[in-house]
């Protein structure tokens, strides 16, 4: 009888002790909404993020997720964070340059040549320059993750040298960088929100877009795209906001855990991603032309875009623009 008792005061015991560990998460839900479908590799990362909130919070926090732009597209959904009444979201950098000027600093083209160098400007000093911009603007950035390097796709023809633009009517993002970016490369830019970009596709509205391989292949705009341009013309990141008003509702420890998940994530999600790159590329061959874009003709592209950074830099700002440059420098090693 003793020794039962004793028992039982142990269990009890250890069972104050876990439940007091997990007293300081309360019961959240979490809603995160997306643009992308769910076998884009963001869906790798928030899984890996609900496994870490599982583990660290005895289910107590949990994330559910909304994908392929059900619940709005990148630029609503921030705005709801803003507003305090959604957690989270994985958006683009490009479309939110209207809240944050400084985010243009990602749409000049032909700014990085490589993930590692992505990484290195994004998981640097750099990127925490960003972040204070988001959080003052309320949105709390836990990380960047990966879209990838954006290709041209059309229903016209291949593109392989900047006169090739003329004439396509081609879906930029709701960003001015790209907007002149494109017009000066002769197409008809026309900007418009993601979530219409399929439909505009298929109905011939547009002739074109650009978009990284996987979410080309996952929003299946190869279905209705011909050809496949590999233009490699920008790297702009995905970023992992949480409202700045929710967040401040949450405490220290709740924090910490949901910036320790969504980094877990991001590993995660660009090594799904990077895999991913050349896989979707290989399937995109079965069913579109595709050709590459050789780097004398990147550059003369890069040439003939060179206004588009004079014009729009002074609006980015100086001190945004340097802050990138600066650490590209070092990534590149001078
Ligand atoms: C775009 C963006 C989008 C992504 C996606 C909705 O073209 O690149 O593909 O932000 O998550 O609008």
């Amino acid at each position: 009888f003793r020794r039962t008792l004793m028992t039982a005061a142990l269990v009890a015991g250890g069972l104050l002790a876990s439940t007091g560990a997990l007293a300081q998460f309360a019961e959240r839900t979490i809603k995160f909404t997306n643009g992308v479908n769910e076998d884009h590799p963001v869906g790798v990362g928030v899984k890996k993020m609900q496994e870490v909130l599982a583990a660290k919070t005895g289910g107590k926090m949990k994330i559910t997720a909304f994908w392929g732009g059900a619940a709005g597209g990148d630029l609503p959904a921030t705005q709801a964070l803003r507003a305090g009444t959604q957690e989270m979201v994985c958006t683009s950098s490009s479309p939110l340059v209207g809240i944050v000027k400084e985010l243009g600093a990602f749409d000049l083209p032909f700014l990085f040549a490589n993930e590692k160098e992505a990484d290195a400007v994004l998981d640097g000093p750099a990127g925490e320059y960003f972040n204070k911009k988001l959080e003052a603007a309320g949105l709390v950035n836990l990380a960047y993750w990966e879209n990838g390097f954006r290709n041209l796709t059309n229903s016209k023809k291949p593109v392989a040298k900047a006169e090739d633009f003329e004439g396509v009517k081609l879906r930029v993002m709701q960003n001015n960088i790209f907007l002149d970016s494109f017009k000066i490369l002769g197409a008809n830019a026309v900007p418009m929100a993601f979530g219409e970009v399929f439909t505009a596709l298929e109905t011939r509205t547009i002739d074109g877009q650009e978009n990284p391989f996987v979410t080309i292949e996952t929003s299946k705009f190869s279905e209705v795209q011909k050809y496949l341009s590999v233009t490699r013309h920008a790297y702009t990141p995905f970023l992992i906001l949480y409202s700045k008003k929710l967040w401040d509702q949450l405490n220290p420890q709740e924090q910490a855990v949901l910036r320790e998940a969504a980094k877990e994530g991001q590993k995660v999600q660009r090594e799904a991603n990077r895999a991913l790159n050349e896989k979707s590329l290989a399937s995109l061959r079965k069913t579109m032309t595709v050709n590459e874009v050789s780097a004398a003709e990147q550059k003369r592209m890069l040439e003939k875009v060179k206004p588009v950074y004079d014009k729009n830099v002074p609006n980015i700002g100086t001190e945004a623009v340097g802050v990138v440059t600066d650490a590209l420098k070092k990534a590149r090693g001078g």
